[in-house]
């Protein structure tokens, strides 16, 4: 049979199959360790094959990511770097990104007109977790999907409010107590028949993920700085010099976000000294 590992707790798995639930191990040659969440697996009374897997989160470990929320909010301050390397990372990974603006009651007419504008070339959703406004993320939960941003954005929230409106759920994402480690037992929340993952902190970006790209692909996976690149004189352009540069000229006119062509900058800063290691 085949189906979906839902939760995973040191080497017992849930695998959920035609709406049935099983707790099953590995057998013999399928090694605990090489099984996420998220995986298609089949199985008898163990674990046997792990399917084709498309991509794999590190931290928390989840499999086969079809979207990803990236919630952010006028407090804590968001740190837009952060937001940019997720796009990045889903860029890379085949995940489809949607920019989570929370905390309405909080956010300023002007912060929310300047992430807009900024991310303008994404999807956007804007809720409000304790007023229980999050039918506009319940609705584009498709597939399975993760929550990432920083600490205290409301990514629990959020999934709480989803909990209290009539949706169907399972599982948490928990933490329990092992002596003195403290392990982290990922699972699945069902929404209907879509999959949704919460994630602690903004955990699953560091410069590991970002050495991983070459200086000169950094920018293929701007979507706002497309039609700028295409007008580049030098095909090699790392969009830094002022020469006839099609992106530069897009921020000279507005076109592309200050922001982010400045943290574009960064970031590429970041790739470059981490090849030096
Ligand atoms: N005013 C307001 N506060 C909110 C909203 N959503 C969440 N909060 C508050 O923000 C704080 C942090 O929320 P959490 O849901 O724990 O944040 P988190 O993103 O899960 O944080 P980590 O698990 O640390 O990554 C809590 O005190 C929430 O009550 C909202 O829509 N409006
Ligand atoms: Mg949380
Ligand atoms: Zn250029």
């Amino acid at each position: 049979m085949q189906g979906l590992v839902v939760c995973k707790n040191a080497d017992l798995f849930t695998v959920e199959s035609q709406d049935k639930f099983y707790n099953l191990k590995p057998s013999g040659k399928t090694k605990a360790k090489g099984i996420f969440v998220g995986d298609r697996v089949e199985f008898d009374e163990n674990i046997t094959k792990v399917l084709h897997r498309k991509n794999l989160l590190i931290r928390p470990p989840v499999a086969n990511i079809d979207r990803m929320f990236i919630v952010l909010s006028q407090s804590p301050k968001p740190d837009f770097v952060l937001v940019d390397k997720i796009l990045v990372y889903c860029a890379l990974n085949d995940i489809e990104p949607f920019i989570v603006i929370n905390k309405l009651d909080l956010c300023g007419q002007e912060f929310i007109k300047n992430v807009e504008e900024d991310y303008r070339d994404y999807q956007i959703i804007k809720v409000c977790a304790v007023d229980g406004n999050i039918e506009s993320l319940v609705s584009e939960i498709q597939g399975l999907c993760v929550m990432a941003g920083q600490s205290a954005v409301g990514k629990s929230s959020i999934i709480n409010a989803i909990n209290k409106s009539d949706s169907e759920m399972v599982g948490s994402l928990s933490k329990i107590k092992r002596g003195k480690q403290t392990t982290r037992i990922v699972k699945l929340f069902k929404i209907g028949k879509n999959y949704l993952a919460d994630t602690a902190g903004f955990s699953l970006l560091d410069l590991s993920m970002v050495s991983k790209i070459e200086e000169r692909e950094l920018a293929s996976y701007y979507p706002d700085f497309l039609a700028g690149r295409g007008r580049c004189k030098y095909r090699s352009c790392l969009h830094t010099i002022d020469s006839d540069c099609g992106v530069i000229d897009m921020v000279k006119s507005g076109e592309v976000s200050k922001r982010r062509y400045e943290n574009y900058l960064k970031i590429l800063e970041e790739i470059k000294s981490a090849k030096k290691f």
